[in-house]
């Protein structure tokens, strides 16, 4: 009989927790193949002990964890540590954002066996053939793999081309509940009562230097069709009665042909949703376009602007057409759609002299406020630009000239320092000074203190008021430093940032 295998997904948050779409997706590759099982360490009291417990009946060999950088590491890194000294003939395999960027790190580390560099839907099943035996052909032709060969050389297969969506087995649900209820993963958000997890497309057609999604997907994107999105979201309305629908995209609206689609489908279906877009993409859509959309559902759309400042953006290689003046009209017309646009900012990008580091900032806090005046519905996230080894672009050699470097090994990945690091509040980056962080952090607190995030449901009625009060006249005249009184009450009535905890639940 064939050996088990675990697939886990480690803690990613500390409440509400969404389907973990990333190990549902692994598990599918090989349902009906292989015997498998599912631990959540978000449902889970004490998942290490689940999972020892499951190698204690002598029939797993299989370790296979998803792994994103940030808190996930926390389990993900011991217990593929102990797993391996605990039982030295398993094998541990890793996938996910964090596993594809970090590949050294993870296999110099000696206890992490393969990597699954992208996605796994045809590489996973192929790698448990060739461990099982049950496939001789050599391991090298496995395309989306890293491993260390028998000289201990890293090795990377060839990447697979984006696969056709639809035609990837569905995922395991049915199974997956008898494991953790699918009920328990469906939150309650500012969208409604149950809000469903999706994510309908791999990878992204741009690439922009800062982000962790090209290196794997070399600009690469493909999607599942509308109908195979609704018919995924018929079940689970069906069953569970979902009103809400978060989709977990790089870039959902890629194609505006099939987010049409989409919304003529769900035109009655009384369901709101909230996805990840470009602010030039969705700028080709017409106003009757994001009508549609509105009617249809769209209740907030997650928009990279990144900064206003034209020259950074061309740093950032952004691509497509987009520029400071395009941001201000976009939210102009989303205010017109009435649909929330929420824009992520990254702040602290590097630049020649100390001077033009700040300056920018400073530059981009302006640009900030001019767009709150416009539209003051405009959700504001802003970032510290962290890194990513985006190997032979122009900036990662800038950050690695600025004296930038990753930690080595893993153990160094959850020493305090870096744990914070992906999590985009303490970047590590040499040129970004401490005074230009408080900054950056103080603006970012007086400015919640004005315009409360929308998706918060503890700051209303008098709260916000007060907030509005108090905050009020240091947004207007510019006064950001030491803003206690404003974190003093976001303490108190307990705040929640959109950029540290991840998606809205009560
Ligand atoms: C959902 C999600 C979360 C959820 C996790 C919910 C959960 N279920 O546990 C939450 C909200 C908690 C979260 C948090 C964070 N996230 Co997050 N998250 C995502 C998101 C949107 C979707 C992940 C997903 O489900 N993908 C769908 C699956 C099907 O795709 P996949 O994971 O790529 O899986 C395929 C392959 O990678 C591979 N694979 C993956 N794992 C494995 C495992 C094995 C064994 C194998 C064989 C293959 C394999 O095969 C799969 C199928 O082909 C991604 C972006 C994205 N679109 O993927 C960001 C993303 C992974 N997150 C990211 C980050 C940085 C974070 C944070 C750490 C920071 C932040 N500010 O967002 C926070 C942590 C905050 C906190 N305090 O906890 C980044 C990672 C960037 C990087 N530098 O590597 C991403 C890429 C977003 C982005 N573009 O910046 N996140
Ligand atoms: S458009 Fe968004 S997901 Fe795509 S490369 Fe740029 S930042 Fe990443």
């Amino acid at each position: 009989m064939a050996n088990k295998i675990i697939i886990f997904n480690p803690k990613s948050a500390n409440g509400k927790h969404r389907l973990p779409n990333s190990i549902l997706q692994v598990g599918a590759s090989i349902h009906g193949k292989y015997n498998y099982v599912f631990v959540d360490g978000n449902m889970e009291s004490n998942p290490w002990e689940t999972i020892n417990n499951y190698f204690k009946t002598g029939e797993f060999k299989y370790f296979c964890s998803t792994v994103m950088p940030g808190p996930q590491l926390k389990q993900a890194i011991p217990y593929a540590k102990n797993i391996k000294s605990l039982y030295p003939e398993s094998v541990t395999i890793w996938g996910g954002y964090f596993a594809s960027n970090q590949y050294k790190a993870c296999l110099e580390s000696g206890y992490i066996d393969y990597i699954v560099n992208g996605p796994g839907d045809v590489t996973f099943p192929k790698l448990i053939d060739h461990l099982e035996g049950k496939n001789t052909e050599n391991i090298s032709l496995i395309r989306n793999l890293i491993y260390k060969n028998n000289k201990g050389e890293i090795t990377q297969t060839v990447k697979e081309a984006l696969l056709d969506q639809d035609t990837l087995p569905s995922y395991p649900y049915t199974y997956f509940n008898t494991f953790y209820p699918l009920e328990n993963y469906l939150a309650k958000t500012f969208m409604g009562q149950k809000t469903f997890a999706y994510h309908s497309s791999m990878g992204c057609p741009f690439s922009c230097s800062f982000c962790a999604v090209v290196p794997i997907y070399n600009a690469k994107w493909k999607a599942k069709s509308a109908n195979t999105i609704y018919n995924d979201l018929r079940f689970f309305k069906e069953k569970y009665n979902v009103d809400a629908i978060e989709f977990h995209d790089n870039n959902f609206f890629t194609s505006k042909k099939r987010v049409l689609e989409f919304s003529e489908l769900v035109l009655n279906d009384n369901i709101e949703w909230w996805g990840e877009g470009r602010i030039d993409t969705l700028n080709k859509y017409s106003d009757n376009d994001l009508k549609l959309m509105r009617n249809a559902g769209c209740r907030m759309i997650f928009l990279g602007a990144e900064t206003g400042n034209d020259k950074v953006l061309k740093q950032m290689n952004k691509g497509g057409t987009q520029s400071g003046q395009m941001i201000k009209d976009f939210v102009l017309r989303m205010k017109k759609a009435d649909i929330i646009p929420e824009l992520s900012f990254v702040l602290g990008m590097p630049a020649e002299t100390e001077n033009e580091v700040y300056n920018n900032i400073l530059w981009d806090i302006n640009f900030i406020k001019e767009i709150k005046a416009l539209n003051p519905d405009a959700e504001v996230i802003i970032y510290l630009y962290s890194p990513v080894p985006t190997e032979g672009s122009e900036l990662y050699q800038q950050i690695l000239d600025a004296g930038f470097s990753f930690p080595e090994t893993l153990e160094e990945w959850i020493a305090p320092s870096w744990e914070k690091f992906d999590l985009r509040k303490n970047p590590l980056t040499p040129w970004l000074k401490p005074y230009m962080i408080d900054k950056i952090q103080n603006f970012e607190t007086v400015l919640n203190g004005y315009y409360p995030t929308a998706s918060d449901f503890r700051i209303k009625g008098y709260k916000k008021q007060l907030l509005k009060l108090l905050s009020g006249y240091r947004f207007k005249n510019g006064w950001y430093k030491y803003p206690y009184e404003i974190k003093a009450l976001h303490k108190i009535w307990k705040y929640r940032q959109p950029e540290l905890e991840g998606f809205y639940s009560e």
